[in-house]
């Protein structure tokens, strides 16, 4: 594993986790730490024992409060654009299930790494929010989009337009955060979803992930078809016929990813 500066990145076998790690700076993303993120993603997306990540802040008062208004104040748009965007969309390519545990600030940046994740586990201290329109600029990754497509437009709107912030719980009952834990606890309740899902047959879990996220690009249609390609497709694994023998015989499977 690669040493990076502004991340940690440990194996506890078959969970990765990443650390976003300026807790003095509330985690604020600036390009080196996007970049780094994005060259662990992938480093961890081509290991085959790492079958679930989870990403979390350090300190107890960010996950990650935006993205560098310091380092950004006098960018130019050609140096924001040749800067480091292509990051985000490595990070939007990786296949394996990505968990967000959120505790405190998710604003800007850091609401849409959040919302690059699959799931969203949230610590009850944990506040949401775009405040991009405050400093003159708008959502830059993906945050008009995803906030939309997950919300609806009104409850969007509100967000981007106004800058204000959301309580975990809020974002729980409008379908953004999976779960409101107590305070602190986000990371437990995040390795014990990741757990669950890296227990799951891998090839499975890739391509359902792959069919969940075509929802959002596809019409029903092509996303019908979609799915359907890749259930046919499953009936091609070893995982499939053990899991179907292993309910037959009342036992417990054992899928080898193949
Ligand atoms: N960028 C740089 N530094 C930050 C950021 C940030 N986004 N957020 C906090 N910090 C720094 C503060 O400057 C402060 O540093 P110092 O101790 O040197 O003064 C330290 O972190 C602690 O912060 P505060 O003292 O402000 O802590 P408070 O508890 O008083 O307030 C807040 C916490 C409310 C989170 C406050 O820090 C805040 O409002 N932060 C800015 C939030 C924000 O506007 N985020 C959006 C940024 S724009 C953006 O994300 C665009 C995304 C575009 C795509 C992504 C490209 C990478």
């Amino acid at each position: 594993m690669s040493d990076y500066q502004y991340i940690l990145v440990e194996r506890n076998e078959p969970v990765g986790i990443i650390t976003l790690n300026r807790p003095k700076e509330l985690n604020a993303l600036n390009f080196s730490v996007v970049s780094e993120l994005a060259n662990a993603l992938e480093e961890l997306d081509r290991d085959q024992t790492i079958r679930c990540i989870v990403i979390t802040g350090s300190g107890e008062k960010a996950f990650a409060a935006g993205a560098d208004i310091k380092e950004m104040s006098d960018k130019s748009p050609i140096e924001m654009m040749v800067g480091g965007f292509e990051a985000w969309e490595r990070i939007r390519r990786i296949h394996t299930p990505l968990i967000a545990a959120v505790g405190g600030y998710a604003l800007g940046g850091g609401c849409e790494l959040a919302m690059h994740c699959d799931m969203i586990i949230a610590s009850e201290n944990a506040r949401f929010g775009q405040p991009e329109i405050l400093l003159g600029i708008i959502p830059g990754a993906g945050g008009t989009q995803r906030l939309a497509r997950t919300l609806g437009k009104y409850r969007a709107m509100e967000i981007v337009l106004t800058g204000a912030q959301m309580s975990a719980q809020e974002m729980a009952n409008l379908g953004l955060v999976n779960r409101v834990v107590p305070k602190g606890e986000h990371l437990n309740e995040a390795m014990k979803l990741a757990q669950t899902v890296a227990a799951q047959p891998p090839i499975a879990v890739r391509l359902a992930k792959e069919s969940v996220l075509a929802a959002f690009e596809t019409s029903l249609e092509e996303g019908l078809a979609l799915e359907r390609k890749n259930f046919f497709l499953l009936f091609a694994t070893e995982d499939m016929r053990e899991g179907m023998q292993a309910f037959i015989e009342k036992r417990k499977a054992e899928f080898q990813g193949r």
